[in-house]
């Protein structure tokens, strides 16, 4: 009988016809899909945002939601039909309130930078003044940097990190007394130490501005208990869903105890403001398969099996960070408190160049400016490494050990040519590749990320 969508019923048939179809009708895209799941089998990822979904996460996101449009939010849609998808979003919102202890969840943003542009745009007037971490010290693009939205639209200002790698708090009350932002935004996107959320509030209350928290790189830190929380220091916390947390890519927005005062300025609470800001003030309708896998990953990681992938990561990154210093490699603060390592490379090898030569040889990290930077964003002074993908791998110290020789062999047998250009031999190039490829075999990414 000819397969229609009223003869497959379930799922699982639909997902399984649709990988036959695929490699009958697009043998290119089919091809590149499983050369794309080789790679990741294949190559060490220690890229500080990425991190592995599970296979119910994926199967979520590929499911037959995807084909409903429910523009507003459970109980109150511009649309029909919006019985179950009503379920699941509420149900999304629940399980995001319990495992950050909010008040407020709204689960529709598309990604942490649309969240962040969401609070943004709601709070904020164009030309009023933002106060967040410098681009070239750690902070994100959507934190105010010049070429993005949030550098031009606002008088964005910047503040630093000390000679420690540590945000300067002293320089953040000052410049805050000085220009008077409406808005603080902290967290960062390269940092490696902890973030006190509590002075942030201080400094924020004391001149009446709004605190936002983008957590987007610490949230399994925060909610295992491994960070302080921003939740209720912070007016609002904004985080995506992909990184520590292992789920779809997305954005979540959240409130602790000011979910419902009054936002400063304007009639009207920060519970109803941040639900108004994703829809329909930036977004259309949502990606609701996503907010099911968003869902799906909010009940992992009530798990045990995620807080022991959390401690995980603490763990790789601690071990990392020693035996990087061991190798005579200059971190920045010297340690790291969450799951990003901050190398300032020598100063003859640049981030480009540090980042493909590893790339050649099936290692996967980026390059990253970092404080006191001299070269531009595409060149770059340095390495962020990031742990979820070895914790995923259930990388012990021996697996540590092996990474760190093999980076610092690499390292060290590059032939600079300028600041983009270098050579590396052939037979150096392939027998690392080998043995990251041995690594990946001894060290499969396990299924952190389902319940037992
Ligand atoms: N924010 C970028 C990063 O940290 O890598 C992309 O998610």
């Amino acid at each position: 009988m000819e397969k229609t969508y009223n003869t497959i019923k379930s799922q699982v048939d639909l997902l399984n016809q649709g990988n036959v179809e695929l490699a009958k009708n697009d043998i290119e895209v089919s091809k590149l899909l499983n050369r794309e799941i080789e790679r990741q089998h294949k190559t060490l990822s220690l890229v500080a945002s990425c991190c592995t979904v599970s296979p119910s996460i994926l199967y979520a996101m590929s499911s037959t939601l995807v084909n409903v449009t429910a523009e507003g939010k459970p109980g109150k849609r511009y649309h029909a039909g919006c019985e179950f998808v009503d379920e699941i979003e509420q149900l999304a919102i629940d399980r995001a309130c319990e495992i950050f202890k909010a008040q407020y969840a709204g689960v529709q943003p598309h990604s942490a930078s649309n969240a962040n542009y969401q609070v943004l745009s709601a709070i904020l007037n164009p030309g009023d003044t933002i106060l967040g971490m410098s681009l070239d010290d750690g902070g994100h693009l959507t934190h105010g940097s010049k070429v993005t939205f949030s550098g031009s639209y606002y008088n964005a200002i910047g503040y630093h990190v000390n000679d420690q790698g540590i945000i300067n708090y002293d320089e953040v009350d000052a410049l805050a007394k000085k220009h008077k932002p409406k808005l603080i935004i902290c967290g960062a996107t390269a940092y490696s130490q902890v973030v006190d959320f509590k002075k942030f509030r201080e400094i924020a209350d004391s001149i009446d501005a709004i605190l936002m928290a983008d957590i987007s790189h610490i949230a399994g830190l925060v909610i295992t208990g491994r960070h302080p929380s921003p939740i209720d220091y912070a007016h609002i916390t904004t985080t995506c869903t992909h990184k520590q947390l292992a789920g779809p890519r997305g954005g979540l927005i959240l409130s602790g105890n000011d979910a419902d005062n009054i936002v400063p300025g304007k009639n009207i609470t920060f519970r109803k403001l941040l639900q108004k800001s994703i829809f329909p003030w930036m977004q259309g309708a949502p990606a609701v398969n996503n907010i099911a896998a968003k869902a799906v990953t909010f009940e992992y990681a009530k798990s045990k099996e995620f807080y022991d992938y959390i401690g995980k990561i603490r763990e790789v990154a601690d071990t990392m960070t020693n035996l990087l210093i061991e190798k005579g490699y200059n971190i920045i603060g010297n340690s790291t408190k969450n799951h990003t390592i901050l190398v300032k490379l020598p100063e003859s090898i640049t981030g480009i160049i540090a980042e493909e030569a590893l790339e050649e040889c099936s290692i996967i990290i980026n390059k990253n400016r970092v404080p006191g930077e001299q070269r531009s964003s595409t060149i770059t002074s340095g390495l962020r490494i990031g742990t979820g993908g070895l914790a995923q791998r259930h990388f012990d110290k021996k697996g540590c050990s092996k990474i760190v020789d093999i980076i610092s062999a690499i390292l060290t047998n590059i032939k600079i040519l300028d600041e983009k250009n270098y050579e590396l031999k052939d037979e150096i190039r392939v027998k690392y590749k080998n043995e990251v490829s041995s690594l990946c075999d001894e060290y499969p990414i396990k299924n952190y990320c389902e319940k037992n």
